[in-house]
């Protein structure tokens, strides 16, 4: 049976990157059956200091823009990742299956250790990514182009935990957007990816902020130096997924050149659901000024109602407790019996 399975980390509040890279993703792959298993990753959180209280308070408040964003809680499974033990034992017996060389290669792992004495978990990431997808013999996981490795890896584990113990897991497999939305750029600085932990708020658009907010970081967002959206110089190739390769736009969707309004061409395609060339064609004749301002009304619209409902799910903590106590009691129920049996294949106890 298929299975995909997906997380957040409750290291700050959603941006849009996240929204449309991750989110709205799931929320897709679920309306359209798949079954769907979401957690709130705030075991992966602590690979960074984490405040305990505002730890807390950010996993609940990323439970509640999930949910309304549009997750459906009782056809998958949605829950808080330390609530289930299993994805910690599994984790340390991939982690003596995995190589400290293989991962100190890692690119993230060499962004984020920056050559320092980084803590071991930053280290075991990848590895607990692993063991958050296969305790629930995912079939499937939505993930960017940043994550292949770390997906390749969780392969690399699948086949040296079959040679030792027997066949148990299937392979997940990557399931890549083709809407460029795994990759949001910094409305500061677009040749790095919109972060929750970017240093300058105006960098992220926030699923909490406001209309006004969204407006004003928009307007601030670093193009370039042309003055128009659209450039009638030259024809260039898109990038398009293969059925629309052949599809010629004017130079202004040209994410390498001209990186910041490809950034803004992809959010207004995103917020408003039409095909990049479609975002460009409004585009045409606006200045960048202008069709700022178009890219904000969309957004606007698709944020507000995910923000209102936010709040009113947040105005309902007791609710939302118990949601995810619910939520962790069924992710048990699934991932228990996967561990039991890694446990007896290995010769450890059942748990
Ligand atoms: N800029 C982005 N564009 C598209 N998708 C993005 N994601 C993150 N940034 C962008 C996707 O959101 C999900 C959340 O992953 P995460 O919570 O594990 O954190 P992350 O990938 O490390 O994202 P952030 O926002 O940059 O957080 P920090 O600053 O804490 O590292 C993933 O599916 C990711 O692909």
């Amino acid at each position: 049976p298929r299975r995909v399975v997906s997380a957040l980390q409750p290291t700050g509040a959603l941006h849009v990157g996240n929204y449309f890279g991750a989110v709205r993703r799931c929320v897709r792959l679920q309306r359209r059956g798949e079954p769907l298993v979401l957690f709130v990753a705030d075991l992966h959180a602590h690979t960074a200091p984490q405040d305990p209280a505002e730890l807390q308070r950010r996993s609940l408040e990323t439970a509640a823009y999930l949910l309304a964003s549009g997750v459906d809680a009782e056809r998958g499974v949605l829950f808080l990742q330390s609530a289930v033990p299993a994805h910690a034992r599994l984790c340390w017996l991939l982690a003596c299956l995995a190589t400290q060389a293989r991962l100190a290669h890692l690119p993230q792992y060499r962004e984020r250790a920056a050559g320092g004495d980084a803590p071991l978990g930053l280290l075991l990431y990848p590895v607990l990514q692993a063991a958050d997808v296969l305790v629930y013999r995912a079939t499937h996981v939505p993930v960017g182009a940043d994550q292949l490795q770390h997906l390749q890896l969780t392969a690399q584990l699948v086949r040296t935990f079959h040679h030792r113990f027997g066949r148990l897991f299937p392979t997940p497999a990557p399931l890549l957007p083709d809407d460029g939305s795994d990759r949001i750029r910094s409305l500061r600085d677009p040749s790095k990816k919109m972060s929750k932990s970017d240093s300058d708020p105006k960098s992220r658009i926030l699923l909490s902020d406001g209309d006004d907010l969204i407006r004003l970081k928009i307007q601030k967002a670093v193009t370039d130096f042309t003055p128009e959206v659209i450039k009638n110089i030259e024809l260039v190739d898109i990038h398009m997924p293969p059925s629309s390769a052949d599809a010629l736009v004017q130079v202004s969707f040209d994410p390498a050149a001209r990186p910041g309004v490809s950034n803004l061409v992809t959010l207004h395609s995103l917020a408003a659901d039409k095909l990049p060339e479609e975002a460009l064609e409004e585009a045409r004749g606006l200045s960048t000024a202008q069709y700022k301002r178009v890219v904000a009304d969309a957004l606007c619209g698709a944020l507000r109602p995910v923000r209102e409902r936010a709040q009113a799910l947040l105005a309902r903590p007791a609710l939302l407790h118990e949601l995810l106590r619910h939520g962790a009691a069924r992710a048990r129920a699934l991932a228990d019996p996967v561990y039991a049996e890694v446990a007896a294949r290995a010769g450890l106890a059942p748990a």
